[in-house]
């Protein structure tokens, strides 16, 4: 039986380079410009009050997992005001940008990654493979394409008594080949379902625990993508995401008496895919537009780069997946590597320069981050609120 381990580590705030934002885009979605580094002059963090866990009345966390009382400690050198360990929720953490930026974080010594996956024990090979300490994970069973799932996923992590300080919405599936679609649980087009619905509502539950938390920066990130994007040549690749007047998703995407496709057209699951990340985009920026003020809750989005190598590509044509990786090195130069996507996610999570609410964030050349611009229908104010609100019904919420 495989035991996952809580525990956390000493976190002292360091100095750190990090960069500032430039709004410069081009068509190929990077900054046309070198990038300016500056020197980030951290702002002490206190929290004077010592962590209570909620509730730990149970060692059961799912059907796989086990959990011990979280000890939640402070550094206490002398003189220094410290910050304790964050807590940050990665979804699909169990391969790619997810695991990359589990390790990310988990090597800095100030977070403890909660790895919510849908195959524990590929997750904790992936874990242990990538060498993060054990004491620094917790592996948490969440299939996002059930939303039975999603709620008991929520249910159990209360349960642990940690602190939500941070969520990464960065699970996906990508059905480049199938013709004919296949449905989540509830019976949703599977990508949809998957990449925004059950994102949606794991999102919308744990708000509250992200309010609550008295981490210095709260934060809620949702993974986009370049190819959701037609203001560059790689959202422009047919078949281009659009998602029309929402038919489609209004009438539950179950391709029985509505179409499996948001915009009510034939099922084209490059497509649904791209859609899908249309809608993370839409719903980072709504979630901006509700809950910021009120809340402090940085909410942001981001394009780490073509991760070409990530099991992503799994069901695309071997041909693609031999030619892409190296198309994308030498041809475009948008390739980046998983370690390197991985830092820019964890930069996104825990970087104190990159605190702005309702950002797109993207890397240029020299990996340095820069606030990028949304196409025209990701950044549509209108189409975000009725897609919140169709996605608020579709889930149960309204
Ligand atoms: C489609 O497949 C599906 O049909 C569709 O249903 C949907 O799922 C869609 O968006 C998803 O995918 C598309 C894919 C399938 O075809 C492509 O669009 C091409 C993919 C691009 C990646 C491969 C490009 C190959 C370029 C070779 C590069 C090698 C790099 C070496 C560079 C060294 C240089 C110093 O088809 C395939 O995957 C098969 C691709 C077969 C390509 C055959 C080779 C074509 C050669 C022409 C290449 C031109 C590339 C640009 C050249 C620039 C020159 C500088
Ligand atoms: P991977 O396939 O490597 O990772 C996807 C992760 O999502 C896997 O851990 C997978 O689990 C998990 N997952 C899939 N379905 C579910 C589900 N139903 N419930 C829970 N977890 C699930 O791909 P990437 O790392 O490339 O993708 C990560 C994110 O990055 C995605 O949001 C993608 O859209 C985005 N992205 C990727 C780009 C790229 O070039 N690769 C470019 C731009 C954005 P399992 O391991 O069990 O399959
Ligand atoms: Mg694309 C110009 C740069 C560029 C970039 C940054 C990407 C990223 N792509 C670019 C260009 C092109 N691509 C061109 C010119 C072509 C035609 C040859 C092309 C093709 C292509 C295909 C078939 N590209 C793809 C596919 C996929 O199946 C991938 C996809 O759409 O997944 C949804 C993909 C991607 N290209 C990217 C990125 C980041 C992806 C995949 C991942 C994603 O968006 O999540």
């Amino acid at each position: 039986m495989a035991t996952s381990f809580l525990s956390s580590s000493l976190c002292i705030h360091k100095e750190g380079k990090s960069n500032v934002p430039l709004k410069e885009t081009n068509f190929f979605g990077t900054s046309l410009s070198n990038h300016l580094k500056s020197e980030f002059t951290p702002t002490i963090l206190t929290n004077k009050t010592q962590f209570h866990p909620r509730k730990i009345s149970t060692s059961i966390v799912s059907t796989q997992t086990m959990a011990t009382t979280p000890t939640i400690t402070r550094a206490t050198t002398p003189g220094k005001k410290t910050l304790r360990t964050g807590s940050v929720i990665i979804t699909g953490a169990s391969s790619g940008l997810g695991l990359a930026s589990a390790k990310a974080l988990a090597e800095t010594g100030k977070w403890h990654v909660i790895m919510a996956c849908r195959d524990f024990l590929k997750a904790e090979r992936a874990a242990k493979s990538a060498g993060i300490a054990k004491e620094n994970y917790t592996i948490m069973h969440l299939d996002l394409s059930s939303l039975d799932s999603v709620k008991q996923f929520v249910d159990n992590f209360r349960r642990l008594g940690r602190p939500l300080d941070a969520l990464v919405c960065n699970a996906a599936v990508y059905q480049p080949t199938a013709t004919e679609p296949t449905f989540t649980a509830d019976g949703f087009e599977l990508s949809v379902g998957t990449n925004h619905l059950g994102h949606f509502l794991l999102s919308r539950l744990l708000l509250d625990d992200l309010k609550q938390s008295d981490y210095p920066s709260k934060r809620l990130i949702i993974v986009g993508s370049i190819t959701g994007n037609t203001n560059t040549l790689a959202g422009n690749v047919p078949p281009k995401a659009s998602l029309g007047d929402l038919r489609g998703f209004s009438g539950g995407l179950n391709g029985l008496n509505s179409s499996a496709m948001i915009d009510g057209g034939k099922f084209d699951g490059a497509k649904a895919y791209k859609d899908s990340k249309v809608c993370n985009m839409l719903t980072m920026q709504e979630f901006h537009r509700r809950f910021h003020e009120d809340t402090g809750i940085t909410f942001a989005s981001l394009y780490p780069g073509c991760i070409a190598t990530t099991g992503l590509f799994r069901e695309h044509i071997p041909l693609f997946r031999l030619l892409f990786p190296p198309f994308q090195k030498y041809v475009t130069k948008g390739f980046v590597s998983e370690e390197e996507s991985g830092k820019r996610l964890a930069q996104v999570v825990s970087d104190p320069s990159l605190t702005k609410s309702g950002v797109y964030w993207s890397w240029n050349k020299d990996s340095a981050s820069f606030e990028n611009q949304l196409s025209q229908e990701a950044s549509d104010v209108e189409k975000a609120r009725k897609m919140w609100e169709i996605s608020e019904k579709l889930v149960g919420l309204a």
